[in-house]
């Protein structure tokens, strides 16, 4: 049985005491986006009842329709991370650019980027959803007015890093850098509850997730691991795989969290100018550092995700993660097929 007494907030400052990497502002700010979780999941909960299902009359920057709840989820976590000084600026999946905390509030250290409502195409059919957010520190020698460049650092200098899936539960998944907690919401007393401390990856795995749908755009490496896992215990990986692909990199993420599997976006053909769907900034890097400190390993196809250096805020990659073993050998396989191997 999980241990009722440890929130969030007290996680946060037990955490603070024994490895002082949590300042004040960034508890602060943690807890900020936990409560703004906290109001998005009761919105996706009244689903019909609250109006909020549905597609909205806008395109994000992406050029992809947005629904009322994508627009909703980005409100909320912008009003509630606004005024309370911990934060400088905000990017967001739904905002094409920087939110730069108004002049009428107090400017504080941290950059936060969000993706508000990821596994939008769900949200109308009752499936899990869920927030992704990534928080980093403005770059030394700041700059009097925060600018987009700001923004363009590695996932290796994350500060925070989580998401929240709204699903049969809510549950809310962080790392400040020292491994990674899981915590519950608990409706009746209205917080986040610790239900997992130390969540571990195992490094081996018979369970993958990737859209089959494209497999006839997939480059070869690609279609040759995936071939390999279909052809089972007759094949040369000689064990027999299961699939799941839920369409929410939350809930698929999730899963892997918690029992193993990969993770696959792969580049494909059918839009060859783009590295990949999904977006570097606040998708891949919160996530590629949650696995990493679950002990999995997070690649896009050829480099460690967390190393890659952005160009800019909307820049999408390819993404394989989960499983160290087998991250290593999808890896593998594309670096050989580069060098003619
Ligand atoms: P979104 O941010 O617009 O919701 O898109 C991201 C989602 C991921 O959650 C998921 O892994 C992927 O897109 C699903 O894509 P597809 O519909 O091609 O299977
Ligand atoms: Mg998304």
């Amino acid at each position: 049985m999980p241990n009722r007494s440890i929130s969030l907030t007290r996680y946060l400052v037990e955490q603070q005491r024994v490895n002082q990497h949590i300042p004040g502002q960034l508890r602060l700010l943690l807890e900020v986006v936990a409560r703004a979780c906290k109001r998005i999941s009761l919105c996706v909960n009244k689903g019909a009842l609250g109006g909020v299902l549905g597609t909205a009359s806008s395109e994000n920057v992406q050029g992809e329709v947005q629904k009322k709840l994508d627009i909703l989820a980005n409100e909320v976590l912008i009003e509630a991370n606004e005024w309370g000084g911990h934060l400088a600026a905000m990017a967001s999946e739904e905002m094409e650019t920087i939110h730069v905390v108004p002049n009428r509030y107090p400017r504080g250290e941290y950059l936060l980027l969000f993706d508000p409502l990821d596994g939008s195409s769900n949200i109308d059919v009752n499936v899990s959803i869920g927030t992704i957010f990534s928080v980093l520190h403005m770059p030394e020698g700041g700059h009097n007015t925060v600018q987009e460049r700001d923004f363009l650092q590695p996932g290796r200098q994350q500060v925070a890093a989580g998401y929240c899936l709204y699903g049969p539960q809510t549950t809310l998944v962080l790392t400040v850098g020292d491994g990674v907690a899981m915590f519950t919401l608990d409706r009746e007393q209205g917080s986040f509850i610790l239900t997992d401390n130390n969540m571990r990856i195992p490094a081996d795995t018979r369970e993958f997730a990737i859209n089959m749908s494209n497999m006839r755009h997939w480059q070869t490496p690609m279609r040759r691991y995936i071939d390999e896992c279909l052809a089972g215990t007759q094949g040369p990986l000689g064990k027999d795989y299961n699939m799941r692909w839920v369409a929410s990199m939350v809930a698929d993420v999730h899963r892997i969290m918690t029992r193993g599997g990969i993770f696959m976006y792969p580049w494909d053909r059918r839009d060859p100018a783009k590295p990949g769907k999904l977006r570097l900034m606040y998708e891949a890097n919160p996530m590629a550092w949650l696995i990493e400190q679950a002990g999995g390993g997070a690649t896009n196809a050829r480099q460690r995700i967390l190393d890659v250096q952005p160009a800019s805020l909307h820049e999408r990659t390819s993404v394989i993660l989960g499983s160290k073993n087998e991250v290593e050998r999808v890896t593998a396989y594309h670096l050989q097929a580069d060098t003619g191997a």
